[in-house]
């Protein structure tokens, strides 16, 4: 069978796609475990998030898909339901399978818009087991994961068991079924890589839980050092590693470092997402060796500087140091301070606007940004499906906002009980621009030619809606404010 698979087009505003055009790993992995004899064909639709229709298309026409498989995240989900009226209209016989953590957790929101089957959870087995059911006109009612329509009426089958990675079965990625090309993080072409799925925490904000329980698998070294061998093969000088919480287990996060450098892999930069506690905790020896290895930004849940939005966030235990057991406080500091010795860069992940948030409470994290983080990512609490969060954020009649193409991340879309949504929104974007551009010098260092070029771009992007009179507050900021959320809201038809 003929089998395209599409990422969506929908970016937020930390990540330009002047700057940052990632690939969604979950596509190549579906990719690397279908039955080999079929042709698939992947597109992430960010490289071309200008021209989405006539991609489309132009893919479907040339690729002539039996399946047609969506990657969907909830601020996508207007998106994807276009271009499944696009698919279906180009192709009216098509099959047309959802995943990915929207679809998986809120499949009721897809099923009035044409879609054929829905995958809840990992994927790889369930697509498999789809596709053999529809080359063999077989029944779908035994593959645990799926949701399907019969009759008119949808039917949720079993979930499925979170998958035990170390057995082997799930195959690596296919990177060469990839059709479109233009990767990069700052210049860089960069590609994503898996190391362990999952994690045991519970922050009220994560959709991992609803989605998966609290547990950790994890991939063999042998495994993950061939995919960033393969990575690197095609083509990639930047390598995320996708890990819910690859710090979990610090012992092998260390072993994995020394793989790395024994296997001459260092060359290569390194991206990953960890915790302050892990980081604060093991940073003597484990900070060296992650330097060692090419580790270069460090995106780090810091989430909030204040105990009392740490505890809604419920992520006190993650930001705690502990020694020999016993706490020593929020981890944040200290964390910060190991990788900043050891020459890598903070990426700070805040939320701030959370239900008790005062205007002093949010220019304190914002303080804390400007002098702690090198790259600040502050977002807002967003009622996901499925979060801790988003019942607490219902029940107490929060959510201002449900149009879900907004749920970004940085557009706040509920209040708290002091402030509006909006003026959140606005205390956040106001201090973020000045805050991104103390980075422009150490990305300047690293890759020189990119910025030289890009920088105006990225700059135009970053002060989108600002005149130099309200930059020089000569005009109220709030008309810029205006200006940037209208931009933003023609920004997000992408077809
Ligand atoms: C790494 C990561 C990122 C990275 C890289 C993204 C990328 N291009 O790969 C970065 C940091 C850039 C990022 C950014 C964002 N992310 Co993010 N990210 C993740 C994370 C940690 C892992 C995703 C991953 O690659 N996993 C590995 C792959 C193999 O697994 P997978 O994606 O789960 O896919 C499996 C299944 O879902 C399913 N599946 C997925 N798609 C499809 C499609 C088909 C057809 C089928 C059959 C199956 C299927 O099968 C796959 C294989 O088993 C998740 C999850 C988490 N626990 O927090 C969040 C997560 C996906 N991100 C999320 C969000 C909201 C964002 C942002 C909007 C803002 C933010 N909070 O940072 C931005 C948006 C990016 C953009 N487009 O502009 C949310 C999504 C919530 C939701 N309900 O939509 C998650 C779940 C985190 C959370 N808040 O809980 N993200
Ligand atoms: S530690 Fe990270 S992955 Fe784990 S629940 Fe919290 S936010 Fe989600």
């Amino acid at each position: 069978m003929n089998i395209l698979l599409l990422s969506m087009p929908d970016y937020f505003e930390h990540m330009p796609p002047v700057a940052v055009r990632m690939p969604n790993g979950a596509l190549t992995s579906l990719a690397g475990n279908v039955d080999s004899h079929h042709r698939v064909a992947v597109a992430d639709l960010i490289l071309v998030h200008g021209r989405v229709r006539e991609t489309v298309i132009r893919l479907t026409r040339e690729l002539n898909p039996q399946v047609v498989g969506l990657s969907v995240m909830t601020f996508q989900r207007r998106t994807a339901a276009r271009i499944i009226e696009l698919v279906r209209f180009l192709q009216p016989g098509v099959k047309i399978v959802l995943g990915g953590y929207d679809p998986g957790l809120e499949p009721e929101a897809y099923r009035g818009m044409g879609v054929d089957y829905i995958v809840r959870g990992e994927g790889e087995v369930t697509f498999r087991e789809l596709l053999r059911a529809l080359e063999r006109e077989q029944g779908v009612e035994n593959i645990c994961g799926l949701s399907y329509q019969e009759g008119g009426r949808w039917i949720d089958n079993p979930a499925r068991a979170v998958h035990h990675l170390e057995d082997g079965e799930i195959q690596r990625p296919n990177r060469a079924a990839r059709v479109l090309a233009g990767y990069t993080l700052l210049g860089r072409p960069v590609d994503v890589v898996e190391t362990s799925r999952g994690c045991t925490y519970d922050c009220s904000f994560c959709s991992i839980i609803q989605a998966r329980g609290r547990n950790f698998h994890t991939y063999s070294m042998e495994r993950v050092l061939e995919d960033i061998r393969d990575a690197r093969d095609h083509g990639a000088r930047t390598i995320f590693l996708v890990d819910d919480n690859i710090t979990l287990n610090v012992r092998r996060f260390e072993q994995l470092c020394q793989a790395i450098i024994a296997a001459g892999l260092n060359r290569l930069d390194y991206f990953v997402q960890a915790m302050t506690s892990a980081i604060a905790s093991h940073g003597e020896t484990l900070a060296p060796l992650m330097r060692r290895a090419g580790f270069r930004y460090v995106f780090l849940g810091i989430e909030n500087i204040l105990e009392r939005d740490l505890e809604f966030l419920r992520a006190s235990a993650k930001n705690t140091a502990r020694e020999n057991g016993r706490s020593q406080g929020n981890a944040t500091i200290r964390a910060i301070e190991y990788l900043h010795r050891n020459k890598m860069y903070v990426v700070g992940g805040l939320i701030v606007g959370n239900p008790d948030d005062t205007s002093q409470s949010i220019q304190a994290n914002l303080a804390f940004a400007e002098r702690y983080v090198d790259w600040p990512y502050i977002q807002h609490p967003t009622p996901y499906p499925g979060t801790p969060m988003t019942d607490e954020f219902r029940q107490r009649g929060f959510i201002a906002n449900e149009h879900v193409e907004e749920y970004d991340g940085t557009t706040a879309v509920v209040r708290s009980e002091h402030l509006t949504a909006e003026e959140i929104e606005y205390l956040r974007w106001k201090a973020e621009r000045w805050i991104k551009l103390h980075h422009m010098p150490a990305a300047f260092r690293h890759d020189p030619w990119f910025i030289l070029r890009y920088a105006p771009e990225m700059f135009a992007h970053t002060f989108r809606g600002c005149t130099l009179r309200g930059l020089l507050g000569l005009e109220d900021g709030r008309k810029d404010f205006a200006r940037y959320k209208e931009i933003r809201r023609e920004e997000r038809a992408y077809l």
